[in-house]
């Protein structure tokens, strides 16, 4: 057994009350990861809540079908006291602090013993009591199996197994992304063995997109403008657009992969317009190092993925500013 997870599953047995919670703008992996883990915990005979900053996006709510997720805001005093009282809190898919949002004071100032399970670069391992990062790994879904399979595989049923399928399809970009290996169809034939309908899920995520989310992506491509011999991309999403669209930030999700599916295109940038700020998704493909870019608009990332906010920015100067900021970056490297 790995001597992290050993600690880890220590301190769970040592443990009544567990919370567990994710980054803001929860995706397939973040939820996929939360509920696999609450329904395991169930299983233990543990006390344990889900508590997020944001709610879940529409075509993930299939997953929550008994109505776990707490959205933190919506019963804060309720929500801080389960925060508090608890033994444990487990932070999944992200390993900063930060990126619980509302919740990081709450969560900071409990007594319970934090633990980070993720995939991500950047932990700060002073931050947690106990954490299992490996950045090679596709999505913390993946991880997790192999955490609950330490303890015993019969642990994972269908509900767990559909779970952590729609974490590793989803962050995997449906198994096309780079750190889609050998293992990660071997832990998902395992979990099809245990009952998930990978068509099913499949179609309760992308192939249920709501008519007004098609107009908005309609209006993202409209956006697009192309840079650098062509080889640059970038797509803008208004408040205004938003507004049209009765949507919102959640239905911005695979826009930024979207760039890349382009002939010739070495980057793409994707930025959302939020009411005091915007956020801006890096992408690129092979060696543009595209977290090195980001870095400069105090953001970070992954090689190819990486994500930043600016605050109080006008959407119009910031695209400028990322043209003429990419132009240096870029010749820097020549
Ligand atoms: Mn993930």
């Amino acid at each position: 057994m790995d001597k992290k997870f050993d600690i880890i599953h220590g301190l769970i047995d040592e443990s009544r009350k567990i919370v567990l919670t994710t980054h803001l703008l929860p995706d397939g992996d973040a939820i996929g990861s939360e509920l696999a883990l609450y329904y395991y915990f169930l299983k233990k005979g543990k006390d344990a809540n889900i508590i997020n900053h944001n709610e879940s996006p529409d075509h993930l709510r299939f997953l929550d079908d008994k109505n776990i997720i707490r959205r933190y805001r919506d019963r804060k005093e309720e929500n801080d006291r389960i925060i508090a009282e608890a033994d444990l809190i487990f932070v999944v898919d992200t390993n900063e602090y930060a990126r619980l949002r509302s919740m990081e004071d709450s969560i900071r100032k409990s007594k319970a013993k934090k633990i980070c399970i993720d995939h991500h670069l950047g932990l700060d391992s002073n931050g947690f009591d106990a954490y299992v990062t490996d950045p090679e790994s596709p999505a913390t879904s993946e991880i997790l199996y192999d955490f609950i399979c330490t303890d015993s595989p019969d642990f994972i049923d269908k509900r767990i197994a559909d779970n952590l399928y729609a974490g590793i399809m989803t962050d995997t970009g449906s198994f096309r992304y780079p750190r889609t290996t050998e293992k990660t169809f071997r832990i998902c034939a395992e979990l099809i063995k245990k009952g998930t309908d990978p068509v099913h899920v499949y179609d309760m995520i992308y192939n249920n997109i709501p008519q007004d989310k098609v107009k908005l992506l309609a209006r993202f491509i409209d956006s697009l403008t192309f840079h650098f011999k062509r080889t640059l991309v970038i797509g803008t999403v208004t408040m205004k657009d938003f507004k049209e669209f009765h949507s919102d930030v959640k239905d911005v999700e695979g826009f930024s992969s979207f760039l890349m599916t382009m002939k010739h295109i070495k980057a793409g940038f994707l930025i959302v317009e939020l009411p005091d700020s915007c956020k801006i998704s890096f992408r690129s493909k092979g060696e543009v190092r595209i977290n090195e870019f980001a870095k400069k608009y105090g953001g970070g990332g992954h090689k190819n993925a990486a994500g930043a906010t600016v605050e109080n920015a006008d959407i119009f100067e910031l695209k400028d500013k990322l043209v003429r900021d990419y132009e240096t970056f870029i010749s820097a490297k020549r």
